[in-house]
């Protein structure tokens, strides 16, 4: 067993335990991957799903390696292989549709809406990786706070200089005002990807940094 093996199978020893919140149907926060369908073996990934990914809909643990689909999936594993081998993770941005899309292994996993940067400051296209994270970032620029701040890029302002862009909940000013959610759904931010409170927190603890954003018309 080689290095990478051994990290991967302590991870799967420390996600373990969560297992049993699947096994028992006791909700401890785990993912569930089964919002708008059938989900036959209650393992927390819906039928579609199970589909793409190749896994049995009537069996909890498809490659009966002793870990629950719906757990190795939400832990970013290969839920048909009984060797700890990691699907890529990758969010993509869809600025025609004001969506944000969760892949993992090319699968979309779940999808929220979103506000990206008004004209002129439209979101910037392209391939990125998240370099920063930060719980609660501060914007110089815009003098608000960014909750669940995930840097992926910079942008060039004219007379600011360069500005970074990233995801992030919808922004707090320090009088205590907040954007509200009925700004999802169309641009609004000055580039930013603006996710509402829930999916902000959720794709921040899903994506390590290093993480491939992709932004698309
Ligand atoms: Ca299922
Ligand atoms: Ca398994």
């Amino acid at each position: 067993m080689g290095e990478i093996d051994m990290v991967g199978y302590y991870i799967k020893m420390k996600i373990y335990l969560a297992s049993i919140c699947i096994l028992f149907g006791i909700s401890m926060g785990c993912s569930v991957y089964a919002a708008t369908s059938i989900d036959s073996d209650a393992d927390g990934v819906s039928d579609t799903i199970e589909k793409l990914f190749g896994t049995d809909p009537h069996k909890i643990d498809t490659d009966g390696d002793g870990y629950p689909d719906g757990i190795e999936i939400s832990a970013g594993f290969s839920p048909t292989n009984t060797r700890p081998i990691r699907l890529e993770k990758h969010i993509v941005i869809r600025i025609s549709k004001q969506q944000l899309e969760k892949q993992l292994g090319g699968i979309a996993l779940e999808t929220f809406p979103v506000s990206t940067g008004i004209k002129p400051y439209s979101t910037p296209l392209g391939t990125f990786t998240i370099k920063n994270k930060s719980k609660r970032a501060w914007s110089d620029i815009g003098k608000l706070w960014m909750p669940w701040w995930m840097q992926f890029t910079y942008v060039n302002v004219p007379t600011k200089g360069l500005k970074t862009v990233g995801i992030h909940e919808l922004p707090e000013w320090p009088d205590g005002r907040k954007e509200g959610a009925n700004n999802l759904g169309h641009p609004a931010s000055h580039g930013c990807v603006r996710l509402g409170v829930g999916p902000a927190k959720n794709v921040y603890e899903w994506a390590p940094m290093g993480t491939k954003v992709t932004v698309l018309q």
